[in-house]
């Protein structure tokens, strides 16, 4: 079934009811009904339809976030084309990477950034550029406000491609994850149930919609239980603390938490109504599990997810099927299978440490036009290895305690060194850098990067911290730089990075 069909199926009877309700932005005074979504939706699927597109083309949108960025996913999928969102922060190289992989046959983006990404794309055999604007302007909804606002959504199967995800490569190349319209219904009818969804929830939603924890978990269960969203275009400790007495559900990276915890109006009382806030992206630290607990009287619960697989565990809603567990991600989700291996493949006992491997109806079919590394993730008998290291208990709570891909999250964004190391190396005076993640207050991890100079060179750390922002996306970019004759290396010659992260390991904290 095309999933924008049961989304639409769970609207409202009365479809005059909001929906939406921006809480902030340009024009706070209006909000969304759910007949609003249902027309607008349809007419920018009308256009699509006009625009005789191949089928499954790719519609590649980097726009900041509005409703109408929600309402174009919704067209992308009632058309029956592809969705491929992207970080507002990735940079002209970024994009022209995305862009020439996915060969997308539609690229919006907002206006300020028309001239360079239209040339981008045009470069790459895109046929349209749209633009769209956080103030409901651009030529998108000019286009669309012509057509019609009934529209018979495509008729898709389960295995079809909804939507490509990229998730960046311990290699640095981005790898576009396919994700197809059961993965993506499966898993969200499974959320809505586990979680407990009811009628007069109302969600919260501040996080960002290019990626599986703002598009997919929040705005699906959402969508899914035709409940209300408060939309917040970005996250603000004190705004959203504002309207949580009439909120039941909130989202967020465990960065949102720590930043909620530190305003004084984050009470019992000003949590009364809420039923359930929700965490993961990234591992979310005992201490602001308890913290939260102590203050708010709520127990969060943390769950676990990728983009290739969206989400595996959970710790549990209902008391009856266990507590929930800081510092655990809880139990896999009904119809996921999850097991721990060893490095050679090997079946571990409870409690050992391995690899997590998964499977379910969940679990993504492959990389875009990456064949090998999609074989390469699989295991022979089917299983998708995670690249996470953790561990099964015997209450059957699963714990992450690492990874085994080079990989550094910080406040919910992934960033792999080595693309970053990739970048600086090409930088005039460096020879060669080491790019590690060091616990952060706020973040979780910080960037850091140590940096060997070309033999005469002279570097300053500022300057090229200056010349990454103009590359990659700012949350990629190293917060600090330090500049050293030599890195560490083992007898094999390669680079000593746990030595780098017990040297810099308090940078943040201090
Ligand atoms: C912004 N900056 C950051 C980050 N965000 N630096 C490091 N890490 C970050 N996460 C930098 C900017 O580059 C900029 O630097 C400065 O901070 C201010 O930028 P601004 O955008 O104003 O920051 P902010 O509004 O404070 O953003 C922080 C944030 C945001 C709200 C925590 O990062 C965020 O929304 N994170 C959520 C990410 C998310 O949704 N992840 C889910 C992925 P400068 O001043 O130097 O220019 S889905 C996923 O992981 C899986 C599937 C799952 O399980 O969910
Ligand atoms: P992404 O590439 O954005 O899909 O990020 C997925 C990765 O985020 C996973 O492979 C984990 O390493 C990490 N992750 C997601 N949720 C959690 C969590 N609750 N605890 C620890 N790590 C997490």
């Amino acid at each position: 079934m095309n999933l924008f069909v049961a989304l639409r199926q769970a609207f409202p009877a009365d479809l005059d009811t909001c929906a939406i309700e921006p809480a902030d932005g340009p024009d706070t005074r209006r909000f969304y009904t759910w007949r609003d979504l249902d027309h607008a939706s349809a007419r920018i699927a009308n256009l699509l339809d006009s625009l005789a597109l191949p089928p499954a083309s790719r519609i590649a949108v980097q726009v900041e976030k509005s409703v109408e960025a929600l309402l174009l996913y919704l067209g992308v999928l009632r058309a029956g084309h592809v969705f491929l969102p992207l970080n507002t922060a990735y940079q002209a190289a970024e994009i022209e990477y995305f862009i020439g992989n996915a060969e997308p046959a539609v690229v919006v983006c907002s206006g300020r950034n028309f001239s360079w990404v239209s040339r981008l794309a045009f470069q790459a055999g895109t046929t349209h550029v749209f633009t769209l604007n956080d103030d409901r302007t651009g030529t998108l909804l000019d286009r669309a406000a012509f057509h019609a606002d009934t529209h018979t959504p495509a008729e898709k199967s389960a295995g079809d491609l909804a939507a490509i995800l990229y998730t960046s490569g311990t290699t640095g190349r981005s790898k576009g994850a396919m994700l197809s319209h059961g993965n993506l219904l499966s898993n969200a009818q499974t959320l809505k149930d586990y979680w407990g969804w009811q009628a007069g929830d109302v969600l919260i939603h501040a996080l960002p919609i290019f990626h599986v924890h703002g598009l997919f978990v929040a705005s699906h269960g959402a969508l899914l239980n035709g409940s209300k969203m408060i939309w917040f275009t970005r996250f603000d400790p004190k705004a959203v603390l504002a309207r949580l007495p009439e909120a039941t559900v909130f989202m967020g990276v465990p960065t949102l938490y720590v930043r909620l915890l530190g305003e004084a109006g984050l009470t019992k009382q000003a949590c009364r109504n809420m039923r359930l806030f929700v965490s993961g992206s990234a591992p979310l630290l005992i201490e602001t599990f308890n913290d939260w607990r102590e203050r708010t009287g709520h127990t969060i619960l943390e769950r676990y997810g990728m983009s290739e697989t969206i989400m595996l565990t959970s710790n549990p809603y209902r008391t009856e099927d266990g507590e929930r567990r800081g510092g655990t991600v809880g139990f896999p989700l009904p119809g996921v299978g999850l097991r721990v291996r060893d490095e050679q493949g090997g079946a571990l006992h409870v409690g050992e440490i391995g690899g997590i491997e998964v499977r379910g109806p969940n679990v993504f079919s492959g990389y875009w036009r990456m064949p090998e590394k999609t074989r390469e993730e699989f295991t022979a008998d089917g299983w998708f290895k995670t690249g996470d290291v953790g561990k099964i208990d015997a209450g059957g709570y699963v714990t992450i305690v690492g990874r085994s891909k080079d990989l550094i999250i910080s406040g919910g964004y992934n960033v792999y060194p080595a693309e970053v190391e990739g970048y600086l190396n090409e930088l005039p005076g460096v020879a060669e850098s080491a790019v590690i993640g060091a616990p952060h207050p706020d973040f979780g991890e910080g960037v850091l990067a140590v940096v060997v100079p070309r033999a005469g060179a002279a570097l300053d750390g500022a300057r090229l911290i200056a010349a990454l922002k103009t590359k990659i996306a700012g949350f990629k970019v190293p917060k600090q730089v330090f500049i050293t004759n030599e890195l560490p290396r083992n007898t094999m010659g390669k680079v000593q990075k746990n030595l780098l992260r017990e040297q810099h390991q308090g940078y943040f904290s201090a």
